[in-house]
């Protein structure tokens, strides 16, 4: 059986927990997902160790409520030490085989691609699925470059597993994607910066649902 359900990955949010009281943050993750996010990403930059694995464990007890999987962002060890459900590697993280090899075939491994060479690397490595982007500009603090929506077809196309766009969407601008075999959506801002977490996941999961069916 796939790990992944292809429907799972339709809206899926990378959390930010940036200028936010622990609280403020955890309230925000609840809300998208009853607002309908059906996968989210902790993302900190920031954090020691020792930090992120306390936040991700806190963050972990709500998504298991919600039945949602939750991934780490870049760190395999912070993955493993609370049991996540997998792990979303970037160009310039620990490959993809290596952390494989490290956390077994029942665990995620998600991969940024920007090119078709890439995806078709992570694909053979042992990816279930990619990050492509960014489709727009993002104000979210991220080393990228934009990916054009011809690019995201093409990877599409190139691999079996499922991808997700990224970088600067919101429920206005998605339209961009209709035609896209993508299977969903990746936001940061769209749903961390809104004053309703809540409210903004669930126009936004509408918003997606319309688009791809
Ligand atoms: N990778 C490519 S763009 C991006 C990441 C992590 C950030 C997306 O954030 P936002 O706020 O949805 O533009
Ligand atoms: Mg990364």
């Amino acid at each position: 059986m796939a790990k992944i359900d292809y429907k799972s990955l339709r809206l899926y949010l990378v959390t930010d927990s940036t200028g936010l009281s622990e609280e403020l943050f955890l309230k925000k993750v609840e809300d998208a997902l009853k607002g309908g996010v059906t996968f989210l990403q902790i993302r900190e930059k920031e954090k020691s160790t020792r930090e992120y694995i306390n936040l991700a464990n806190k963050v972990h007890e709500i998504t298991l409520r919600y039945n949602v999987p939750l991934i780490v962002d870049d760190r395999v060890d912070v993955a493993m030490a609370i049991d996540a459900e997998g792990v979303h590697l970037g160009q310039s993280d620990m490959p993809v085989d290596v952390a494989r090899k490290m956390l077994g075939d029942k665990k995620i491994i998600g991969a940024t691609t920007k090119t078709v060479e890439q995806a078709k690397e992570a694909y053979e490595k042992g990816a279930d699925y990619l990050g492509v982007g960014a489709i727009y500009p993002t104000t979210t603090k991220v080393k990228t470059v934009l990916t054009s929506v011809d690019t995201l077809k093409d990877i599409c196309a190139a691999v079996p597993v499922p991808a997700n766009a990224i970088g600067g969407l919101n429920k206005d601008n998605i339209q961009i994607l209709k035609g896209s075999p993508i299977a969903g959506i990746c936001v940061v801002s769209a749903i961390m910066k809104a004053d309703d977490s809540e409210a903004a996941a669930r126009e936004l999961r509408m918003a997606v649902d319309s688009l791809l069916g």
